[in-house]
């Protein structure tokens, strides 16, 4: 039996039968600045409380695998350097090693099923890479999303990958792609993109529905719930666009790969933007945690 690490809230809320929201912590060590990593956090987790669930959020800590973080432990993942990004290569590894580690979508969807956990909230998955024919740089996050039964709330896929690329992969590994209330795909910072939703949901009820559906069919993985950014919040994909593309530029001067790629990335994104691309990606998680609570309630109603 693996030995799961609760926080005390956690633990609480799964002797009480309270729906439960798993929550990354790559995005705290790997996606944004100190300290505005460590508020948003402790913000996300505020807001699924005040949206009737109770948030987990997931990271190994000297090798244990926490389902919840305390604020002393939150806060000082957030203020440590050199914390390993950890997806699905890298998680039994740093865990028998007793070494500490980020989840990614990868790894924390993983955790979240050993905790019984069926909902996540983020910011935006991995994908495919800009370039990904000549340097085959696929986020793991695709292939754990058609294997492992979480439903996973994002804003999409994040705008510096290569979204119809990334909406391809999903289909072929079967995976349901649901935007909720728009005919289009989100793009992230932008509430809207030009490709359209393979699949539309307007409700949380619905998408619980689906996911329920699945498992009686028999059929693995999990669903990717596109959740457009508030309009009030977004930046426009025209605004965006030079800047995603000058970060990419520097990133292939500076020879910067594989994992190091995404973090490189949104750093620079938001230094080009003074900013601006944090705040967005800041009020996109708060929108994610929201609607990850309602469908975590929904799910909750209807367990087996
Ligand atoms: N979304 C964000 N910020 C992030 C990430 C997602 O808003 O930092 C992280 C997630 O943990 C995701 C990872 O799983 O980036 C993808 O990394 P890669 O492309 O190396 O698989
Ligand atoms: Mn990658």
């Amino acid at each position: 039996m693996i030995d799961l690490h609760y926080s005390p809230e956690v633990a609480l809320a799964r002797d009480k039968g309270r729906p439960l929201v798993a929550l990354e912590s790559t995005i705290i060590t790997h996606g944004m600045p100190y300290p505005q990593n460590v508020e948003t956090a402790a913000r996300v987790e505020a807001e699924i409380r005040a949206h009737g669930a109770v948030p987990a959020t997931i990271a190994v800590l000297d090798g244990a695998l926490h389902i919840g973080l305390t604020e002393a432990e939150l806060t000082a993942l957030g203020q440590a350097s050199g914390v390993a990004k950890l997806s699905r290569a890298d998680l039994a590894a740093c865990m028998a090693t007793g070494g500490t580690g980020a989840t990614t979508v990868a790894a924390t969807m993983i955790a979240a099923h050993l905790a019984g956990i069926e909902v996540f909230a983020t910011g935006g998955i991995g994908g495919v890479h800009r370039g990904a024919e000549d340097s085959f740089d696929i986020s793991a996050d695709l292939h754990e999303l058609a294997q492992t039964p979480v439903s996973v709330v994002a804003a999409g896929a994040k705008a510096i990958l290569d979204l119809p690329k990334t909406w391809e992969v999903l289909e072929t590994l079967g995976v349901p792609v649901i935007a909720f209330g728009q005919d289009v795909l989100p793009a992230f910072w932008s509430a809207r993109s030009a490709h359209p939703a393979p699949l539309r949901m307007d409700s949380a009820a619905r998408i619980a529905a689906a996911h329920r559906m699945r498992a009686t069919l028999g059929l693995p993985g999990g669903q990717l719930i596109a959740n457009p950014i508030p309009l009030a919040d977004e930046i426009p994909a025209e605004v965006l666009a030079p800047v995603i593309a000058q970060a990419l530029a520097e990133a292939a001067q500076q020879g910067i790969a594989a994992k190091a790629v995404t973090p490189f990335l949104l750093g620079r994104i938001f230094e080009l933007t003074e900013g601006r691309s944090l705040a967005a990606n800041i009020a996109l998680v708060l929108n994610n945690a929201r609607l990850g609570a309602a469908i975590a309630a929904e799910l909750q109603a209807t367990r087996r």
